[in-house]
């Protein structure tokens, strides 16, 4: 009874936070102007795809914190999606040619 029991507790947590598994999405965008942003200001911690739209070929979109060291590059444009993990604290992103004016923080809380 006991290992039975045991069992179905690893059952329950298999199928509570099966591998791999994405806690959300997450969109970045910077350009065509001098903008940089995220869609959300605070997410809480886990798995994340970030889907980066880099729409101009003077900027680059740089993500960084716990863990995370990100960039599109300055001269290419496109869409970047990245995976990552994201631990709680401060993020910040901004684009390295312009960091003074365009830049900003993600909350993970
Ligand atoms: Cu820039």
């Amino acid at each position: 009874m006991k290992r039975y029991i045991l069992l179905l507790a690893v059952v329950a947590l298999v199928a509570a936070a099966p591998a791999g598994a994405m806690t959300g999405s997450l969109t970045g965008t910077v350009g065509p102007g001098f903008t940089i942003s995220m869609a959300k200001k605070t997410v809480k911690a886990g798995k994340y795809k970030i889907v980066v739209s880099d729409k101009a070929s003077i900027h680059d979109f740089h993500l960084s914190g716990p863990g995370v060291n990100k960039a599109t590059s300055v001269s290419g444009t496109g869409t970047a999606t990245w995976t990552v993990t994201l631990r709680k604290g401060t993020y910040k992103f901004r684009c390295d040619p312009h960091a003074s004016s365009m830049h900003g923080t993600l909350k993970v809380t």
